[in-house]
């Protein structure tokens, strides 16, 4: 047993100070050091520095490793322009991206305290990646393909890389997973294969949905910039589904839906009554000029994710929280804080269906602990001083494990 000490814990009932955690893989107790040294008289204790925060491991529940070579060949500025420059330079960016560079972005999260991700694999190359590294992965399988004469070969090579992600050893930490890319690039066959596949395995599910108004455009009137991006590439001027349909094709299995920026709040009430929860990526979306989503409007769960360095500049969890206090300047700012935590720790983990996420007795010990350089005047001033002054976690545990 190991028992951590700080001056300040972040719980299910919000933070508590001058207590101590006491866990091996899992949370055993959560109180003042003496009691917990009563039950565990021999546990070995560790005292953080002065002003430390503990918080549960953070869950970035929506990245592409596989792009982490990009760092100016995207344009970004506009999601159409966005969209054709990974048509030109994906295979550049796939094959510059080696096993050692993916590492290293796991390693940077694994630093700002991300203790879970959700790696969404359009090819399944960091799967041996994602086998070694520290964190817990969902990894997202995806499954892309519009076109109903090459959907079956593409469904197959999906089918192949689902299996890869099943047959990984069971200290890996990986939870298989399925991503239907978008509704723009997904045939409804194969999406409803998809969908059936996941829900029997009982696998999480996610899709990118509504991020840009050229997607609305297109699904609402087969108009706008997709027009001509589809004409040019794949011969086609009609979409495969619109925003009804494909929103119905999830009805009976609750899906991580990346982005909804420009999802109206009819569709996001929708979204929310079948059970559905979004992946918020700030950086992202004002990167690729897609908009705000309002979060201040949300009724369903949301995470805090960063999107791959395909459309962002870099994978540190607390870069996207600063970065989401200037996106949404009119959410008062010590609430938002504190909401941003709570959407990529315990929402987080109740989105992937994970038993992390959370300081409490029998969850799995997955924590980061933060070191504030001065003490907060008040408890409700810990989540933004955490945000604005921590650039690394000073400790990180997964399962009980040290690995920062
Ligand atoms: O989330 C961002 C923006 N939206 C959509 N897709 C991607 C993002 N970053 C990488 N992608 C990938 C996606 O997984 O780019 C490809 C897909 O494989 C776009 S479709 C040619
Ligand atoms: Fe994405």
């Amino acid at each position: 047993m190991k028992i951590l000490v700080a001056d300040h814990i972040y719980t299910p009932n919000g933070f508590v100070e001058n207590q101590a955690v006491a866990f091996n893989n899992e949370i055993h107790g959560i109180g003042p050091l003496e009691s917990l040294l009563s039950i565990y008289p021999k546990a070995e204790i560790i005292r953080t520095a002065p002003y430390s925060v503990i918080y549960p491991g953070f869950i970035n529940t929506h990245v592409h490793l596989e792009f982490s070579a990009n760092r100016t060949s995207l344009k970004y500025g506009s999601f159409m322009p966005w969209l054709d420059s990974v048509i030109e330079h994906r295979d550049d960016l796939v094959n510059a991206c080696d096993n050692t560079m993916m590492q290293k972005e796991c390693d940077e999260m694994l630093r700002s305290g991300i203790t879970t991700f959700g790696a969404i694999s359009s090819f399944g190359t960091e799967l041996e990646v994602c086998e070694k590294a520290a964190q817990r992965v969902v990894f997202f399988n995806e499954v892309i393909g519009s076109n109903a004469a090459t959907a079956d070969m593409l469904y197959g090579d999906f089918l192949e890389r689902v299996k890869a992600s099943q047959s990984c050893d069971e200290s890996a930490k990986i939870t298989p997973a399925v991503a239907i890319h978008s509704p723009y690039s997904v045939h409804p066959i194969i999406l409803q294969k998809a969908v059936t596949l996941a829900k029997q395995n009982k696998m999480p599910l996610t899709a990118h949905f509504l991020e840009s108004q050229a997607e609305r455009q297109w699904l609402e009137e087969g108009e706008g910039e997709f027009k001509s991006f589809f004409e040019k590439y794949f011969s086609t001027s009609t979409p495969v589904t619109n925003i009804q349909e494909f929103m119905h094709a999830f009805d009976t299995y609750p899906t991580h839906f990346a982005h909804a920026v420009q999802a109206t709040e009819e569709e996001l009430e929708y979204l929310s009554q079948k059970g559905h929860s979004i992946a918020h990526c700030p950086r992202s979306n004002r990167y690729l000029g897609c908009g705000r989503l309002k979060i201040e409007k949300l009724k369903l769960p949301f995470s805090v994710a960063t999107d791959g360095l395909s459309s962002n500049d870099s994978l540190s969890i607390f870069d996207e929280f600063r970065a989401a206090l200037m996106l949404h300047n009119d959410i008062p700012i010590h609430e938002l804080a504190e909401q941003l935590i709570t959407a990529s720790t315990q929402d987080a983990a109740d989105i992937l269906g994970l038993d992390c996420g959370k300081i409490e007795v029998g969850a799995a010990a997955d924590l980061a602990v933060l070191t504030l350089p001065a003490m907060p005047q008040s408890k409700e001033e810990v989540a933004l001083w955490s945000i604005i002054h921590t650039k690394q976690v000073s400790h990180v545990y997964i399962e009980g494990e040290k690995y920062v």
